[in-house]
């Protein structure tokens, strides 16, 4: 099988788009309508630069919604049940968005970009039209965009090593999820330390989209001595990590205390967040589901599943696999389960892969590792 994407404006590139072309990208998705780079062509030399040395990640695709004008910090706060009065400026937080239901619409970083700016940094969901609406209906004095500003992620154990000789000690001695404006050769950025891994890294914020080729350069450039390479976000780090992915493992129904959130919850949140009465209810209530790792018996090497697993136990459904991944250090097959309350770390249970093959697993805590 081998097809290419039709252009179209709808489907957009990223600023660093022809740079990963020219490092020999092999395939892309869509997020955030926009085209993310997900192989080089190399799944272990990817991983190993990414565990052992450093890895750099055309992260576009995490658009920012911007919160501008006298009402921003209240727009933020109605957005997320998370409270917000001590998230000071230079400083990210890892938050939810949920609508009246309890359900996660969004899982974005929000920073405090100054004090009546923020940035919504979000995953693959519509949160501009979502934020615009919640600011219109409630006669809110902001002004919603999206800015021409497009992430690029340094991570592993040596993404300080590339950081440092960029920017110095102002940017690697930044604190987890703490930001500041800096530029690189005229190049506006804002330097971040986050990163969708926990093998510890950067993100640099490009503030000017025309700048991608010669960002991506500088970067190559100087991580050359400590072995960086280009690679993605990277499916077994992430599920060995137990980093959540929104729309793979959450679905329609997904509350933020199925998927480990809870800590980013404040249920004494102001009255008037969205879905904090839900949330407050579910809490009492208890939850249905629950997400743990599952360990699969089945040992043939995993790639990428475009459905989930089903989970049985003596013959029902009692719920679902929602990411797979070979576990290049744990050397087998791992998953993100979605499950019935009633199963817990331990049980062993039934699975039925994507393509019909029956086989088993034993569910775990998360993280692997
Ligand atoms: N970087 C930026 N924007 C993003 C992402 C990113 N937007 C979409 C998506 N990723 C948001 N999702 C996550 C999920 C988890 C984490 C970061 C972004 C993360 N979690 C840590 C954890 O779960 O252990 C720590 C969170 C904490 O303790 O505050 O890092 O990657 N710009």
């Amino acid at each position: 099988m081998s097809f290419t994407i039709s252009p179209s404006p709808r489907v957009r590139r990223s600023p660093f788009y022809e740079a990963t072309v020219a490092d020999g990208v092999v395939s892309f998705t869509s997020y955030n309508h926009m085209l993310m780079p997900t192989s080089y062509g190399d799944p272990g030399a990817e991983y190993d630069r990414l565990i052992n040395h450093v890895s750099m990640w055309d992260v576009a695709v995490e658009r920012q919604v911007q919160l501008k004008g006298p009402d921003a910090g209240k727009l933020a706060q109605v957005l997320t049940p998370r409270k917000l009065d001590k998230l000071t400026v230079g400083r990210g937080w890892y938050v939810a968005i949920c609508d009246h239901r309890g359900v996660i619409l969004n899982d974005p970083i929000l920073l405090r970009v100054s004090d009546d700016q923020y940035w919504l940094s979000i995953a693959d969901s519509d949160v501009l039209f979502w934020a615009r609406a919640v600011a219109g209906e409630r006669n809110l004095d902001v002004e919603i965009t999206e800015p021409d500003v497009s992430p690029l992620a340094i991570q592993g154990p040596k993404a300080a090593d590339v950081v440092g000789a960029l920017f110095g000690d102002t940017a690697t001695s930044l604190g987890h999820f703490a930001f500041r404006e800096m530029s690189l050769e005229g190049i506006p950025l804002v330097v971040a330390r986050s990163g969708w891994s926990k093998q510890g890294g950067y993100e640099l914020y490009l503030m000017d989209g025309s700048k991608g080729t010669d960002l991506w350069n500088l970067v190559k450039q100087a991580g050359e001595p400590f072995g960086i390479g280009p690679g993605t976000p990277n499916p077994s780090e992430r599920v060995e990590s137990g980093l959540l992915s929104w729309g793979g493992d959450t679905d329609d129904e997904t509350n933020p205390f199925e998927v480990r959130m809870e800590r980013y919850i404040d249920l004494d949140a102001p009255d008037d967040v969205i879905g904090i009465d839900a949330l407050r209810r579910i809490k009492r209530d208890g939850i249905k589901r629950h997400q743990l790792g599952v360990q699969f018996d089945y040992t043939e090497r995993f790639g990428l599943y475009d459905r989930a697993s089903q989970i049985l136990k003596d013959g029902s459904r009692v719920g679902a696999v929602t990411a797979h991944a070979w576990s290049p250090r744990l050397e087998r097959n791992i998953g993100l389960a979605l499950v019935d309350r009633s199963l817990t770390a331990g049980d062993a249970v039934d699975i039925t892969l994507p393509d019909g093959t029956n086989t088993s697993g034993t569910l775990c805590e998360l993280p692997f590792i």
